[in-house]
């Protein structure tokens, strides 16, 4: 079976920007693909985390993993930190990637400007990302439109690799979730969904009240155009029919049609019920899986083991090509 990659960041709590992007996809692979979801908790410390927190949202991550679908029967579920790895594998490519590239990331630049003092590891976050995906041979990558760009890169140190030594690495692909690769932010649309976003009424957590999804979605940015379009001179309701694509099995057309005499306010009412009754199963499941700490404890401790095993492979290969004596 040709294998699948992807991870996400326990830097706080899921946005439905995270879940439609990315978490959402992951679950229709596991059948036909052999498919790693890592816990990136080294990615999660390039931005400063409360070690408290970090803990809690790596267990939340885990179950909510779970809740909505992912079979540890079938797919590799672990947490990044133990499967050492992966900073070993990164540190080899980190040899190999230039400076400028690093520094011309869209990612990089605009959570450097969130900080005071830029760290080393926020400019190196792709390259352990591409360490991520190579290390299992991965042909494609489940991951949001933003993520396009730390593809390149993985593809580009691939690609380099190979030619410096010979073959090693499978040069991997991305597979963009088909509606709304980029969820914006509800109160600023021209900033993407994060779930790290201060303000807290621009984000939907996958786990939350239902009122307080409601409320937010009836506090969205819309306009005072009126109209009721999906163009970009409307970014914020452009946003909110994005949302209802990925929800229902509509597309922008036909939703433009559906709401096009009814108002902003009726077509949000109804999208904040279509959202939250999307999610209420998931939001069921996970309170009971997240109470169940051996369970999580019994799917990370094997799923690492698996992991480990797929990617000291591929690092041994590494470590013999660049010259190191075998231990
Ligand atoms: N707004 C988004 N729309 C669509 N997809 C998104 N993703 C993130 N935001 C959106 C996708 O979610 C996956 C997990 O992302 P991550 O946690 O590894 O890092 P991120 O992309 O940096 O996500 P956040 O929510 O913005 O986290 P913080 O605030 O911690 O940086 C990825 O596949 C991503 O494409």
């Amino acid at each position: 079976k040709k294998i699948v990659y992807s991870g996400i960041q326990p830097s706080g709590q899921l946005t439905i920007g995270n879940y439609i992007g990315a978490l959402r996809n992951f679950m229709g692979l596991q059948d036909d693909y052999l498919c790693l979801y890592c816990i990136a908790d080294l990615h999660a410390i390039t931005v400063a985390q409360v070690p408290k927190d970090l803990r809690k949202n790596t267990l939340d991550l885990i179950a909510l993993y779970l809740a909505c679908g992912l079979d540890p029967e079938k797919s590799i579920i672990y947490i990044q930190s133990h499967v050492p790895a992966h900073t070993e594998l990164a540190w080899v490519l980190n040899t190999m990637t230039g400076l400028g590239q690093l520094q011309r990331m869209t990612q990089f630049k605009s959570k450097s400007q969130k900080v005071k003092e830029v760290q080393a590891g926020l400019l190196n976050y792709p390259v352990l990302m591409a360490a991520d995906i190579l290390l299992y041979q991965t042909s494609y990558v489940p991951v949001g439109e933003d993520q396009r760009q730390h593809l390149e890169i993985t593809r580009d140190i691939a690609q380099r690799f190979n030619h410096r030594y010979s073959e090693t690495f499978t040069v991997p692909e991305i597979l963009p979730a088909k509606v709304g690769g980029r969820i914006m932010s509800l109160q600023d649309p021209t900033s993407k969904m994060s779930k790290s976003d201060a303000n807290k009424d621009g984000f939907i957590l996958i786990i939350e009240d239902e009122n307080q999804t409601r409320k937010k979605i009836k506090k969205a940015v819309t306009d005072s155009l009126g109209t009721f379009r999906y163009c970009d001179e409307q970014k914020g309701l452009k946003n909110l029919i994005d949302i209802y694509a990925s929800f229902s099995n509509l597309k922008a057309e036909e939703i433009v049609e559906k709401y096009k005499d009814q108002g902003y306010g009726v077509f949000k009412d109804e999208l904040a019920e279509l959202v939250v009754d999307s999610l209420r199963p998931i939001r069921q499941r996970f309170k009971d899986i997240r109470e169940d700490k051996s369970y999580l404890e019994k799917v990370y401790k094997e799923g690492a083991e698996k992991a480990s095993y797929l990617a000291n492979k591929t690092l041994r290969k590494v470590y013999k090509k660049v010259g190191f004596i075998e231990r």
